[in-house]
């Protein structure tokens, strides 16, 4: 694909909404104008001058901008810049971004653990079913009266981890958190959005019946013994290069600790409140999420200060545990999050009594080990319907609008017209996340103040992901016209069909290059990716990745479809 369109021109590879922002980059500083032409006839529909230069705070390189916002036709076209150089063709229309919501949602289906996914679900990506997980071991670090070491319990379902197949429920958390929460701040947009799943008929939203699918695997990790959620469900290391089905190694649930189970509260408590408007079809399962959301809070106040601490086990226990450590030795913001979500679900506002919101400072970005944020934006949902007390909503609003206007700070000014990637930081492995999550916080400074700027900032980072970025790469995979094949993603690997699995996100720039790939071609910060298949740093796929994506796209296309 795209051999031969240029290579110096960087856009949103999808395209564009007619009434929204149309921006372009083009490397270097020596042409000064640039056409826009019907695809199809070639015709000229507009005729532009790119900006001034600008020099890239990583690299160092120059380029200047296209702005094409005033080409409102829907159509097909391609940017030349005079002379020189041409691009793929792009799209401008309305629901521009809908395709992308859906295949991103969808790419939660093909990490579906414990279930066959047929042709008719899953296209040319069809596989056997891998991992029954109905006989899991009981790590000797996760013993308790009722379940000593190898005690035998089943803890099916879930969705595998990333290019991995381990379950962690510190990373399920912050998923299944961004997940419930597009499907409360959006809940009609979801009437009719079908990802052609098993249960796309079944009268529940497709959202829902994905994210129920790792709920259920989630309940399992409570420990009916104490109340206490395990780590993580994991092989003692990474299986090699091959399909579920094809992997036997024996699994565990390994050590119950503070920060999971503090997740596995705020995520089943959010689940107990939302599944209550669908009683009917899930009898019980609200109840049942509710239940042992308040279980794992018990466990966790009396049980304060306990991390996963993966070096520390393995001097301890047997076997060794090498896979992904996901190893958070701060629980301060899971108290908030799970404080936030268990009063948010029961109306105590006791559950928020000791717990230390960090109000003055802006709004932390949510990653994995840092969910706080999560937190704040339920208390903001439902501030009025809680009759909050005004003072702390008020801070946590205040808190979300400071981020976001330091996000803006010289938009203007960058190479990539973007919030993403100003400073170095934002590159950090799955970076693509990070431009997912600040745009989902401009959304809610957006619905705080109904200012356009924050969309338009929050638009600019899904350009960003879909090729507006200094990799030139659609970072979705199965879009675009230079387009991601070698994701770190072992069904990609192994099942012998070229394109890789669609709709899941690669991890994007990381200078940190800790999988020593050798096929890296840059170690600029915006740049330090490599579309290969050992590059578990750079091109991994992962659902706490995965899941900011959908959000951004889904909610995108809910406030600005035309
Ligand atoms: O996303 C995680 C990143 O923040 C960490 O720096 C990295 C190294 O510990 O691990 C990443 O998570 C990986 C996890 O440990 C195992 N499954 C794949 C995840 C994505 O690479």
């Amino acid at each position: 694909l795209a051999q031969h369109f240029s290579p110096d021109i960087f856009l949103n590879q999808v395209g564009f909404y007619p009434a929204g922002q149309k921006i372009a980059v083009v490397a270097g500083e020596k042409q000064s104008a640039f056409l826009v032409k019907d695809a199809a006839s070639g015709k000229t529909v507009f005729n532009g001058k790119l900006s001034e230069p600008r020099t890239n705070q990583h690299s160092g390189k120059i380029s200047r901008i296209a702005d094409f916002s005033t080409v409102q036709k829907s159509g097909k076209y391609v940017l030349e810049v005079t002379g020189l150089a041409k691009s793929a063709p792009f799209e401008i229309k309305a629901k521009v971004h809908r395709e992308v919501a859906e295949a991103a949602l969808k790419g939660f289906y093909y990490q579906r653990v414990s279930l066959p996914l047929p042709d008719k679900f899953a296209g040319k990506w069809a596989r056997a079913e891998g991992h029954q997980d109905n006989k899991i071991l009981v790590h000797a670090s996760a013993v308790s009266e009722g379940r000593p070491e190898n005690a035998v319990i089943s803890s099916s379902k879930g969705w595998y981890d990333a290019g991995d197949y381990n379950k962690y429920i510190v990373n399920s958390g912050i998923t299944m958190g961004t997940l419930l929460s597009l499907y409360e701040d959006y809940p009609s947009f979801f009437e009719d959005f079908n990802t052609n799943i098993p249960e796309s008929n079944n009268g529940v939203p497709d959202l829902l019946d994905e994210a129920i699918w790792n709920l259920r695997w989630m309940l399992t990790m409570l420990d009916p013994g104490d109340g206490g959620v395990y780590h993580k469900l994991t092989n003692p290391r990474f299986d090699g290069m091959i399909m579920p089905d094809a992997a036997k190694n024996p699994r565990y649930v390994v050590q119950k600790n503070t920060p999971a189970t503090l997740d596995f509260v705020a995520v089943t408590a959010q689940a107990g409140r939302i599944l209550k408007g669908f009683e009917n079809k899930f009898p019980g399962l609200s109840d049942s999420c509710i239940t042992a959301a308040v279980k794992g809070w018990e466990w966790a106040k009396k049980n304060p200060d306990i991390y996963y601490n993966q070096d520390e086990l393995n001097k301890k226990f047997d076997p060794d545990i090498v896979t992904g450590a996901y190893g958070d030795r701060n629980a301060k913001d899971e108290w908030v999050w799970a404080a936030a979500e268990m009063y948010a679900s029961t109306k105590k506002a006791d559950y928020l009594n000791g717990i230390s919101f960090v109000t003055e400072k802006p709004l932390p970005l949510p990653t994995w080990s840092d969910v706080q944020a999560l937190g704040y934006y339920t208390l903001i949902r439902f501030s009025d319907e809680l009759k909050m007390d005004s003072k702390l909503s008020g801070q946590l609003k205040e808190s979300v609008i400071k981020f976001s206007d330091q996000l803006l700070v010289d938009l203007e000014k960058q190479p990539y017209h973007t919030v993403m990637g100003k400073t170095a930081r934002d590159y950090s492995w799955g970076s693509s996340s990070v431009a997912a999550n600040q745009g989902i916080a401009l959304l809610y400074a957006f619905k705080l103040t109904k200012n356009p700027k924050y969309t338009k900032a929050a638009l600019g980072n899904l350009d960003y992901l879909l090729g507006r970025n200094a990799t030139g790469y659609c970072l979705l995979t199965g879009f675009g016209s230079k387009r991601v094949m070698h994701p770190h993603h072992r069904p990609s690997i192994a099942d012998g069909i070229a394109d890789p699995v669609p709709g899941l996100l690669s991890g994007g720039p990381n200078p940190g290059q800790q999988d020593k790939c050798t096929t890296y071609t840059s170690k600029f910060a915006d740049e330090s990716f490599t579309d290969d298949d050992c590059s578990y740093a750079s091109n991994e796929i992962a659902i706490n990745w995965n899941a900011p994506m959908v959000y951004l796209a889904a909610a995108i296309e809910a406030l600005m479809a035309t």
